[in-house]
């Protein structure tokens, strides 16, 4: 059967027109939608290069306004309702993500080039899943063991990636709302349009103004927004590089930080795991989403007894993957975000060819016109190649071998970053002396890519710190016991 088509998929594309893509989108201040001061920007689909909408953005001064907003809206409004009502709107926000769900897969999936499947199956649900949680918490906080009336802290400055953008907004604005903070966002550059949905939606579930804002714009509106002075809580989600420099920026501030940077997680299987269970797990953990996913298991650790046979089976199953047109429900891999990230993701995989890995890369058609990438995986890699220390952030898999335990976690946990890891095994106790020895925010066992809104998700080491959902992620919004 091996290379044969076994049968075809018929294409079973979703309508664009569900998206609703408007030609001109304006950033949300203050309650209203106005053109800002910065230079507009295009926003491109990138599984044909065309532009989808123009989108205006903001300038400083915006910046100024759309923080003063929320800074009124905390202070009349916002911070002294009582919890009950706090929750009532989060929840409406909730429900109206979920009412205009399809809408909201469809704009994510032109606009990012992710499959429809992962934005209408993952990401849209998992956004509402957050608010639904949060609007839980938002009369309970006195019982959630941080204080018996924890205090919010004021306006909450927050930056977000383009790999889930409503995802991102979504663990990012539900906390913050739910404990008694208001906010101004700032979306990637390249996926700015559900964000501004969301603020429709923020307008339709009669949220006073002010609490939240939404400013479009390039890394200096990130820039002016994480150093404003009027911002008390900075949340940034994104690079290692940016977070570092958001970290010299706010040093000796009273502005409060977390910070969720990359990964490169160790994905490990030992020679008992049922090897097309984990199969599965790998190709899960490095080509959802593109490989675009911050915790993604980017380096597989192989037991050097079992490495042939799954490598074999591996490879086997990647040829199966379709790649595409990433409104198609057939789809599985989609478009890569952007030319900028399509080039670094060649650039790396130039560096480990050079480098001496042997790469393999799926056979699979790939389309001519937008960004795309082959779904690829290296053997034969050194811990000391490029490809097995940076984040590829594309769907490129590194397979190392390992023979005992020991070597297993060394080799794990031979990274600058420390956000996530899987392991493969049927023994229990294997599991628990390893989980307990990987320096990794979450590992996994026996699946990957599992998210929950209310476990907490964050890093170690490189990866940032502070911790987004559960309890946890409450905390990151509430005053301490070190504050004034
Ligand atoms: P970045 O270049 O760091 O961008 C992230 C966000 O920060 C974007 O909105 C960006 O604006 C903005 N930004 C750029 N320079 C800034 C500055 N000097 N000050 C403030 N904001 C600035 O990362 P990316 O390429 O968009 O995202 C990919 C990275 O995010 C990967 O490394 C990935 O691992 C990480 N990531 C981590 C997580 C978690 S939970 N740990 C989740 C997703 C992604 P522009 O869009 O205009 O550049």
């Amino acid at each position: 059967m091996k290379g044969e088509t076994v049968f075809d998929y018929a294409p079973a594309p979703e309508n664009p027109d569900i998206a609703r893509v408007k030609q001109h989108y304006q950033p949300f201040i203050d309650g209203e939608f106005t053109d800002g001061g910065g230079e507009p920007l295009k926003t491109l689909n990138p599984a044909t290069g065309e532009v989808l909408a123009e989108v205006s953005t903001v300038s400083s001064s915006d910046v100024d306004n759309a923080v003063s907003a929320a800074r009124e809206a905390f202070e009349r409004v916002w911070s002294p309702m009582p919890g009950t009502e706090r929750a009532k709107y989060v929840f409406r926000l909730a429900r109206l993500i979920q009412e205009r769900a399809r809408e909201l897969a469809v704009l994510e999936s032109l606009d990012n080039g992710k499959p429809i499947k992962e934005s209408r199956d993952t990401d849209i649900p998992t956004a509402a899943a957050h608010f639904f949680y949060h609007a839980g918490w938002a009369d309970k906080l006195g019982y959630a063991g941080l204080g018996r009336d924890p205090k919010p802290l004021g306006v909450a400055g927050q930056v977000i990636p383009w790999n889930f953008p409503l995802l991102m907004l979504a663990w990012k604005i539900a906390p913050a709302l739910a404990t008694g903070n208001t906010v101004v966002l700032k979306p990637a550059e390249t996926t700015p349009l559900t964000a501004l949905v969301f603020a429709e939606i923020c307008q339709q579930a009669e949220l006073p103004p002010g609490v939240v804002n939404i400013v479009p714009g390039g890394g200096d509106v990130g820039q002016t927004l994480v150093s404003h002075p009027g911002v008390d809580k900075v949340a940034f989600t994104g690079s290692t590089e940016v977070g570092k420099q958001i970290q010299r920026q706010l040093a000796g501030s009273r502005t409060r930080l977390t910070l969720e940077l990359g990964g490169k997680a160790a994905n490990i299987v030992f020679d008992d795991a049922a090897i097309d269970q984990a199969i599965e797990g790998i190709v899960n953990g490095i080509f959802f989403n593109q490989g675009h996913v911050c915790c993604a298991g980017s380096r597989l650790l192989v037991q050097e007894s079992v490495v042939d046979e799954v490598l074999t089976n591996l490879r086997a199953r990647v040829e199966t993957l379709r790649i595409g047109d990433p409104l198609d429900k057939n789809t599985d891999i989609g478009a890569i975000n952007s030319a900028e990230q399509l080039a670094k993701i060649r650039e790396l995989v130039a560096s480990g060819e050079g480098e001496g890995a042997s790469r393999w890369t799926s056979p699979c058609p790939v389309p001519e016109r937008g960004f795309f990438f082959a779904p690829t995986v290296f053997s034969d890699v050194e811990s000391s190649m490029r490809i097995a220390r940076e984040e590829i952030f594309g769907p490129v898999l590194s397979v190392q071998t390992f023979r005992t335990l020991d070597e297993a976690v060394t080799m794990a946990n031979t990274t600058p970053y420390g956000l996530s890891a899987g392991v493969w095994t049927e023994k229990g106790s294997r599991i628990l002396w390893l989980t307990s020895r990987l320096r990794a925010g979450v590992v996994w066992a026996n699946t990957f890519n599992r998210f929950d809104p209310a476990a907490p998700f964050g890093g170690y080491k490189e990866s940032g710190f502070g911790r987004e959902g559960g309890r946890s992620g409450l905390a990151a919004y509430l005053q301490g016991d070190d504050d004034d």
